[in-house]
């Protein structure tokens, strides 16, 4: 399939075809051998390594490639219990319709959308496939999520007989083949780059952001682009009247550290394209979780509440030692019949902390209590990152930050005095007949969810 003309690869100057991969001449608009107009040029092109890569509105083109009569209609994944968008198909977007949506009002902006349950299952199944896919190109594979990894493929070259940026090319032109799903790539040599680049062209985006224009790039962007800042942080920044990156970049790193805290550091690097973060494949740990079994089955969620506070704190624990954080909270539970519920929720910004696990935790569990009983009971994080994301310091609530310095400090009195030397509100002399009986925890297997069995 490749053809480099004649032309030396690896010479900055010629850029290549997506569609048929050929090699290019000149720096033109169009392909010189097949007419597409989806070429690649780029100073950098062959000597960046460091991929994104970031599926299409994944379940909803794993729907359309299953049910080709949808193909040209608006799709929307979504509805069940929560009644919120999963994601929306390309078409969908167009009207309005955007992912955590309320389906009534995705419904509204966009009448005649194909509404379609998602079967976790399916999709499951594909991303597993590309990962395999993905670990086949490069050994340095670190998925983010069910449908994107960061891919690492510095010294393949010999092996693969193509620079980078083709074998990427290659790579997703297979799934689309293979797997019936389109992709989008970033290309840069951080992942901070490489992740924002993937978003810049989608769907079937390819972008390229060199080390060269990092910085006057990143000029031009606002602040939300940087990893970590949300909506509430973003809007903290706004009241400092920080709204784009090139402002971040004229600040001295004291002054940021000053202003916010920890973040304030990886502002001050992120917004000068500093990031030395490696492809980390053990990343891959599919979720941090704690559960236990009762001796006697629980049905009230009185009873399940300092049961859950004291495995949120434990889940904690672990991240906080491992230095890593979660983005999406999973409940699991086990009824009397044996039959296995679990439950997750994804969050704006990765967590580590036991209060927001637990807050969240709580909030569906309170769903599940229909008078079944349980004999089991887990929760843990997924979609697992770096600490240095986790838990923006949110100005807006005000008391969430205090409790997230409350939990610190009780931190530190437990390393000092042991784990049972403080306990919250929740746990203290409460609900013993919740309390694990068999053994004091069990750390029991990884919780069983769609995401983390990728
Ligand atoms: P994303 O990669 O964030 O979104 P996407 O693939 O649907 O669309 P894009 O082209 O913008 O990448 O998430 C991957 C899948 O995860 C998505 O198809 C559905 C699911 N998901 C949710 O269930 N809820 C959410 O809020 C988001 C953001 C994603
Ligand atoms: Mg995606
Ligand atoms: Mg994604």
């Amino acid at each position: 399939m490749f053809t480099s003309m004649g032309l030396a690869v690896n010479d900055p100057n010629h850029g290549f075809c997506r569609d048929c991969l050929t090699l290019q001449r000149t720096v033109s608009r169009r392909c010189e051998r097949c007419g597409s107009p989806r070429l690649v040029q780029h100073e950098e092109l062959y000597r960046l390594h460091l991929a994104h890569i970031d599926c299409d509105a994944f379940y909803a083109s794993i729907e359309k490639r299953d049910n080709p009569a949808l193909k040209d209609r608006p799709v929307i994944i979504g509805g069940g219990k929560r009644g919120v968008v999963s994601t929306a198909c390309y078409i969908a977007r167009i009207h309005g319709v955007r992912s955590a949506m309320p389906m009534f009002k995705a419904l509204e902006v966009c009448p005649e959308a194909v509404v379609i349950k998602p079967d976790m299952e399916k999709y499951v199944r594909v991303g597993r496939e590309m990962r395999a896919m993905m670990q086949a190109l490069t050994p340095l594979v670190e998925p983010l999520s069910i449908d994107e990894a960061f891919l690492d493929l510095a010294g393949t070259e010999r092996l693969h007989g193509l620079p980078s940026a083709l074998v990427l090319a290659r790579f997703v032109q297979t799934i689309e083949k293979e797997l019936g799903i389109s992709a989008s790539v970033g290309l840069s040599y951080c992942k901070f780059l490489a992740k924002v680049a993937s978003d810049l062209r989608k769907p079937r985006g390819f972008s390229v952001i060199g080390e060269a224009e990092a910085i006057s790039f990143l000029a031009e962007q606002p602040v939300t682009m940087i990893w970590g800042v949300g909506k509430a942080f973003a809007a903290s920044l706004e009241r400092d009247g920080i709204r784009m990156i090139s402002q971040l970049q004229k600040m001295e790193r004291a002054d940021l550290m000053h202003r916010y805290g920890v973040i304030g550091d990886r502002l001050y690097r992120l917004a000068r394209a500093e990031d030395d973060r490696q492809v980390d494949p053990r990343r891959d740990t599919k979720s941090v979780s704690a559960e236990t079994t009762f001796d006697i089955d629980i049905a009230s969620l009185d009873d399940l509440a300092p049961v859950l506070r004291a495995l949120s704190e434990k889940v904690s624990t672990r991240l906080k030692k491992t230095d890593i954080a979660g983005r999406t909270v999973v409940l699991k539970l086990k009824s009397r019949d044996f039959k296995i519920r679990t439950r997750n929720r994804q969050l704006g910004d990765p967590t580590q902390l036991a209060d927001r696990i637990f807050s969240v935790g709580l909030d569906i569990l309170k769903r599940e209590i229909d008078g079944t009983r349980y004999r089991l009971l887990g929760i843990g994080v997924s979609d697992l990152s770096d600490a240095a994301n986790a838990d923006p310091p949110d100005l807006v609530d005000v008391r969430a930050r205090k409790r997230a310095l409350a939990e610190g400090a009780i931190d530190a009195l437990r390393d000092r005095f042991g784990g049972k030397a403080v306990e919250t509100g929740y746990t203290f002399g409460k609900g013993h007949r919740g309390r694990p009986t068999r053994p004091e925890e069990d750390e029991g297997p990884e919780l069983q969810h769609p995401w983390e069995r990728i």
